[in-house]
């Protein structure tokens, strides 16, 4: 499902985010910059050891990188240029900023991107899966939020995709995009 903003075309899609044809993809990391499961596992597999070489300098430099936030690492073996690492908030119930940081995620990877000329970027649905952030929810925070930067940057990525894993999740991001636009 596709639609516009201004220059933009934003677009949400069922499938691999290993697969995809842009300058950057987004990854669910961790603050460690270590790797894990779940996607963060998926592209450093596809990616191959550049990607983890480049995170440990981040890590000896900065010493990882704090929720909300994002690091940038070359996408190796991956068709995308750059890997663009965000670590999404783990869900505790809502009470503890869950919302804020999750809208800082795409907004940070958005700020790099426009840092490092990316013209396409697909993000995957941060902290759905093991951070255990409610997907319906999670889905109006990330659309807003790349909506708001969109509108506030005129240098913003000319396509910015969605992709999601699993039917379901797909479902709760086309339900959001009619709510949010
Ligand atoms: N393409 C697109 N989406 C995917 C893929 C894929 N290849 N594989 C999984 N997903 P998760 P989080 C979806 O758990 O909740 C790691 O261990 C998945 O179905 O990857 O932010 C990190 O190192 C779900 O919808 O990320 C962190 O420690 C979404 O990606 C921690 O998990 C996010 O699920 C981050 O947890």
């Amino acid at each position: 499902m596709n639609t516009r903003i201004k220059q933009t075309d934003l677009e949400l899609i069922q499938g691999d985010i290993t697969k995809a044809e842009v300058d950057a993809i987004v990854n669910a990391a961790n603050s460690e910059l270590i790797g894990g499961g779940g996607v963060d596992g998926a592209i450093r597999r596809a990616g191959g050891a550049v990607i983890e070489n480049v995170c440990a300098e981040i890590r000896k430099r900065e010493g990882g990188c704090p929720t909300g936030k994002a690091v940038i690492t070359p996408g190796g073996d991956l068709y995308a240029k750059y890997v663009i690492h965000t670590v999404g908030p783990v869900w505790e119930g809502g009470n503890s900023d869950e919302a804020e940081l999750l809208a800082s995620c795409y907004q940070e990877s958005l700020r790099l991107a426009v840092e490092n000329s990316i013209q396409s970027i697909a993000f995957p649905s941060i902290s759905t899966g093991i951070y255990g952030y409610p997907t319906e929810k999670a889905a109006v925070v990330a659309l807003t939020s790349v909506k708001d930067f969109v509108m506030q940057n005129n240098t913003a990525p000319a396509i910015i995709q969605f992709i999601l894993f699993d039917a379901a999740t797909n479902n709760c991001y086309v339900d959001a995009l009619w709510s949010v636009f």
